[in-house]
């Protein structure tokens, strides 16, 4: 143990900790602003560029930084001096000195980490004024919005796209003054490796990095007495979007939710956990027809396309490894305008599917040509969980007082399998608990793949399934899919069934949800509320949902059908 004294508390601390890590432990809160440690990601960030930790320490002549400063035996510190408060001042007024002003119209406003600096510090003024760089917004992909006039090169999203999820699609150019992080050659996103998985964002401290947003979309189609607009909410939005309403994360508002949607004037509430039991059984059918034939195995889940944009760049000879379901986004918006709307009496062309989901990659599959029905669009538009917030609370609607109801049939009946697609080895556990029953023809008694779960980005398990031994895999987190797929292509790993997810730890932890502080432990707070649904539905199996049962004796015929293809499944991912 190394012994410090902390604006005159002695503290003893392991060795190598950190002087902002011992500080936590006196609970003294320095300020940081490009920091941040998130250890289920495997994200840290300590590039020390902001100087707003800077504390003074005995004997030492400089400021050093608290993020990157291990403390050493009988250090003095202080974080509260004149000296380190005007420093940090000066450096938070330098980095405004070069900030747009423009907080009140601000997509991040209230939820930047900036702001409220600036705020905490009480600046009230803006003292430096001079030259400010200028740059072009870029929203080429229709899905993540690159504003780099409000980067503070803190750094955080090279660290997330290079490191944590080894896409390598930002970089810093330019020197000093100059300097913008931006994809290579400075070219616009959809030109660029980026997968749109959107954890950039989560970690932007500022709106340098955010979704393009749909809302006024959105509102125009509700307010549009031509259209019959539906709308989808996915698993993860259910046990997060309470957060914006002043809710614990984990907290379940799947009735008030359903009743929300119903308030701003949704014709149809519908589950995408609707359309993730429908993946289960077409992927299961998938997934069965391979196991038999041994033939292009490893099958690799298909619903997450970040992940898939992720395998169509960085691991072309793969492509033939992922399912050809759509993802169940998409499978809910064709069922709905297909199924449903023939059921209704609507003309397709004139229902708008709205989806709303933790992440900014849907955004992106949405708008892919194929994936479409005859030519039109499954889902018209994707918004995330922080957009839907905000449409409830323009809609003056308080999610929280918001009585239970339930979704609209046949599109709002689900499974627990269904809701669990939301954290990492969901829908590699809904999977298993269908084609187990359906290859063997035995009942599953005990339905929960307890190895699958967790927040570990790569989980292994061996199951036996009518003698036969099915090596499968759980992977979050698109650095660690990168490790896997690098074995399989070099023939060092051997595995039947593989879920992979962009996001670490799932779509719970996806780009769109609510911004957070405590992120490792909203994350486990979110999965804790995913799981405590599936304990508690009636029905927990994806092939014994009632409505997926009538759709398929009323309209698709079997799993795998020609219809089933035509409306549920691609050609190929891209
Ligand atoms: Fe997901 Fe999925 S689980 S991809 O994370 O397969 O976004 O929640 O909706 O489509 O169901 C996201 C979540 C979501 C799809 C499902
Ligand atoms: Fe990188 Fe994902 Fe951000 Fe694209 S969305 S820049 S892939 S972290």
């Amino acid at each position: 143990m190394v012994n410090i004294t902390i604006d005159n508390q002695q503290v003893s601390v392991p060795e190598g900790t950190t002087v902002l890590d011992a500080a936590k432990q006196a609970n003294i809160k320095i300020p940081t602003l490009c920091y941040l440690h998130l250890e289920k990601s495997n994200f840290l960030n300590n590039v020390a560029s902001c100087r707003i930790c800077v504390v003074e320490v005995e004997g030492r002549r400089n400021l050093p930084p608290a993020c990157a400063t291990p403390v050493t035996e009988g250090m003095k510190i202080t974080t509260n001096s004149k000296r380190v408060l005007s420093s940090r001042r000066k450096n938070l007024e330098l980095i405004l000195s070069n900030h747009p002003f423009n907080c009140l119209i601000c997509a991040k406003s209230t939820d930047c980490e900036l702001q409220t600096l600036a705020w905490e510090f009480g600046i009230n003024t803006q003292r430096y004024r001079g030259e400010r760089a200028t740059h072009e917004i870029d929203k080429s992909s229709g899905a993540l919005k690159r504003d780099p006039e409000k980067c503070i090169m803190c750094r955080r999203c090279e660290v997330m796209c290079n490191e944590v999820q080894t896409v390598g699609a930002l970089t810093a150019f330019g020197r000093g003054f100059n300097t913008v992080v931006a994809p290579a050659e400075k070219k616009p996103l959809i030109e660029s490796p980026c997968v749109y998985c959107g954890q950039c964002v989560s970690v932007c401290p500022t709106a340098a990095l955010t979704g393009v947003g749909y809302i006024s979309e959105v509102w125009d189609a509700l307010f549009n007495p031509k259209k019959k607009v539906v709308v989808q909410v996915a698993p993860a939005v259910r046990v997060a979007i309470g957060e914006e309403f002043g809710m614990q994360p984990g907290q379940i508002v799947t009735g008030k939710l359903a009743a929300a949607l119903r308030r701003i004037g949704f014709d149809g509430v519908f589950d995408t956990t609707f359309g993730a039991d429908l993946t289960v059984i077409e992927e299961g059918r998938e997934i069965m027809d391979r196991l038999k034939s041994g033939k292009n195995l490893p099958i690799l889940t298909s619903c997450c396309p970040g992940w898939i944009n992720f395998i169509n760049y960085h691991f072309p000879t793969l492509k033939y490894m992922p399912s050809t379901c759509k993802s169940p986004q998409q499978m809910t918006g064709a069922i709905a305008k297909n199924y449903y709307a023939k059921k209704m009496g609507i003309d397709p062309k004139d229902m708008v599917v709205v989806s709303v989901m933790p992440c900014i990659a849907k955004k992106y599959e949405a708008a892919l040509p194929y994936e479409s029905t005859h030519g039109i669009p499954d889902v018209d538009y994707s918004i995330t969980t922080r957009e839907l917030a905000k449409m409830l609370k323009e809609g003056s609607v308080d999610l929280k007082n918001m009585p239970e109801e339930t979704f609209d049939d046949p599109l709002g009946e689900s499974t627990g399998a269904g809701v669990i697609f939301g954290a990492t080895g969901g829908v590699l556990e809904a999977a298993l608990r269908t084609v187990y029953e359906k290859y063997t023809g035995k009942t599953l008694e005990d339905v929960n793949f307890m190895a699958v779960r967790g927040t570990q980005g790569i989980r292994e398990a061996s199951i036996q399934i009518n003698g036969r031994t099915v090596n499968v895999a759980a992977l979050s987190g698109l650095g660690n899919a990168r490790k896997v797929l690098e074995k399989i292509v070099k023939g060092e790993a051997h595995y039947d069934i593989i879920e992979i997810m962009a996001c670490p730890s799932g779509c719970v932890n996806g780009g769109g949800q609510p911004y957070c502080h405590d992120r490792d432990e909203v994350i486990e707070q979110r999965i804790r509320g995913l799981y405590h649904i599936d304990r508690n539905q009636a029905i927990r199996k994806s092939h014994e949902n009632p409505s997926i049962q009538k759709l398929y004796q009323e309209y698709l015929g079997e799993a795998g059908s020609h219809l089933a293809h035509e409306l549920l499944h691609v050609e190929s991912h891209n």
